[in-house]
């Protein structure tokens, strides 16, 4: 009988969503994952990460939370549950809970622990895999997300964090090899940027590490190992064409630049110290995010697209988040009531309106001024300059009589300062 595990990651329960509430939709992904359990008859399920949104999740998000570990526990009796903290999630909370969720066979690795002479305790990182029958089957290194002080600092590394964690993985496969028994396999776990990896346009979540400085090669996860479950990219796919390194990515949409995204869970079977089957499982979404039109368009094209959408019927809480796209000529104040009261009465959620105006032809460069120049501006030039930047034409004559009232007054003010 071949090893069953499920590879999940970045449910970011507790998340917010243009300021939507998004618990219905983590608990209908929940309740599914509970059923893809049993279905699958899995023997143990991987957690990559960013369990929770913030570092001090609600408590009805932990709610939510803490019902799913009992939940999957009690539906698939003798499964082993183990998870990591990512960089969302505190790593000390996620862990307080450890004394009572050993009962469910639930593991959670927050923090780098350390031993008396302040090496890793590889013990604590490396866990045993067993089967629903109890049978030790593999070794789980189950390394969390890594911050500044956890990572062993490598004496004139150029990179302190890549070598740091590459150390750090390096040392967990030693230990795990030491420890396994011939036919064990040896599987790893990581929330952190590997190299390579596509990342979303417009996802801030997943920007909390920076910069191609902190990526991680993909050598890091040693060939000898049977599958790396990884999080923190919310995009699924494949890292340096290893088909065994994965990111599962989030069960949520996250932004709505996401094309293509498949949500997914990843279904693994170790036969011996190998992987010897993977699957994609496919996660159905609750409440999908849509941009209307698919380009910015005009405002009179816009609310033909948006008189086109089906009316809402009762609750509204799978209803699609919507983000709306105009191009404008010019400014409209009223242009987010027109929106607001065009969908009002429809089975979608207003998240966002991305406003654009036409590009400029070729604008001639910006020309460096003097001090001079500097000094003799009038608010009246820098404000028709800054308007004909945004817009593309002049300032109207209406907008100038504003203007010059409420210089006037400003002035009028000032000898009393
Ligand atoms: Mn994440």
């Amino acid at each position: 009988m071949p090893l069953k595990i499920l590879h999940t990651t970045d449910w970011h329960i507790g998340q917010t969503f243009y300021d939507y509430d998004r618990t219905y939709e983590h608990e209908q992904f929940l309740s599914w994952l509970v059923g893809q359990v049993k279905e699958l008859d899995i023997d143990v399920l991987l957690m990559s990460g960013d369990v929770f949104d913030v570092a001090n999740p609600s408590a009805r998000a932990q709610e939510v939370f803490y019902r799913f570990l009992r939940e999957v526990s009690s539906a698939q009796p003798g499964l082993q549950i183990i998870i990591i903290a990512g960089n969302h999630d505190s790593a000390a909370r996620l862990e307080a809970p450890k004394p009572l969720l050993e009962a469910l066979n639930t593991t959670i690795v927050g923090l780098v622990h350390r031993k008396e002479d302040r090496s890793l305790d590889y013990e604590k990182l490396v866990i045993p895999v067993v089967n629903r029958q109890g049978e030790r089957k593999a070794w789980c290194m189950a390394v969390p997300f890594l911050r500044l002080g956890d990572y062993p600092s490598v004496p004139g590394a150029v990179n302190p964090y890549t070598e740091g964690v590459t150390t750090v993985y390096q040392q967990a496969y030693q230990y795990a090899l030491n420890k396994r028994e011939k036919g064990e396999a040896i599987i790893a776990m990581g929330h952190l940027h590997a190299a390579g990896a596509a990342t979303s346009e417009n996802d801030r979540s997943e920007r909390a590490i920076i910069g191609g400085v902190e990526c991680i090669p993909v050598t890091v996860f040693d060939e000898g190992i049977a599958y790396t479950a990884l999080g923190h990219i919310h995009k699924a796919q494949r890292v340096g064409k290893r088909e065994n390194v994965r990111y599962a990515g989030s069960p949520l949409p996250m932004s709505f630049s996401e094309k293509g995204y498949k949500h997914q869970l990843i279904y693994i079977e170790l036969e011996g110290e190998q992987a010897t089957s993977l699957k994609e499982v496919e996660i159905p979404v609750t409440a999908e995010l849509i941009r209307i039109p698919s380009s910015p368009r005009d405002l009179d094209l816009v609310m033909k697209e948006l008189g086109k959408l089906p009316e809402k019927e009762g609750s509204n809480q799978s209803a699609p988040y919507l983000e709306v796209r105009v191009c404008l000529n010019g400014p409209d104040p009223s242009l987010k009531h027109k929106i607001q009261s065009a969908v009002e009465n429809k089975y979608v959620r207003l998240a966002r309106i991305d406003v654009s105006y036409p590009e400029a032809g070729k604008e001639e460069r910006k020309r460096i001024m003097s001090f001079d120049e500097l000094h003799n501006l009038e608010p009246l030039q820098i404000f028709s300059e800054v308007y004909k930047g945004k817009y593309q034409t002049g300032l109207p004559d209406e907008l100038i009589q504003l203007f010059n009232e409420v210089v006037q007054q400003v002035n009028i003010k000032e000898p009393q300062a």
